[in-house]
């Protein structure tokens, strides 16, 4: 009996120690999920979101999409030759132990046709993929 008990803690012990060790995109931290309201007339909106990456292993966010979007593109804006652009992304980095912020004036997601007319309060769900395989339904809240 003794032996059994002290297997099945090892067993337990080893699973729980492979899951944090693993630390793959189900352990990211996704926080801030945001888009900014805009009129209806505009046929694009911008995704901001943080995520924190609390493994050591490097992951990537390497595509998005959204019930309530044709397509949903991962942009950075830069300034080229003192003019403001969007440089489209193929991939974002999210560093062990570090981040990635997505925010106004950087690093976003760009959302194209919305199916519906999104207003402060609402709340779409974007799927998040990343380079492990693993994806996240995240809520995003519309604000002004
Ligand atoms: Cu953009």
């Amino acid at each position: 009996m003794m032996i059994r008990k002290y297997s099945l803690f090892t067993a337990l012990a080893l699973t729980l120690f492979s899951a944090l060790a693993q630390a793959g995109s189900e352990q990211l931290e996704i926080r801030d999920a945001w888009i900014k309201q805009l009129p209806p007339v505009v046929p694009v909106r911008a995704g901001y979101v943080t995520i924190v990456n609390p493994g050591t292993t490097p992951l990537r966010l390497v595509a998005a999409s959204g019930e309530d979007f044709d397509r949903v593109e991962m942009h950075e804006t830069q300034t080229v030759d003192g003019t403001m652009k969007m440089l489209r992304r193929e991939f974002f980095d999210i560093p062990p132990k570090g981040s990635l912020r997505l925010q106004p004036g950087g690093k976003h997601l760009m959302l194209f046709d919305p199916a519906r007319p999104l207003v402060a309060g609402d709340k779409t769900e974007i799927e998040l993929q990343f380079d492990d395989g693993g994806s996240r339904r995240v809520p995003f809240e519309i604000k002004p």
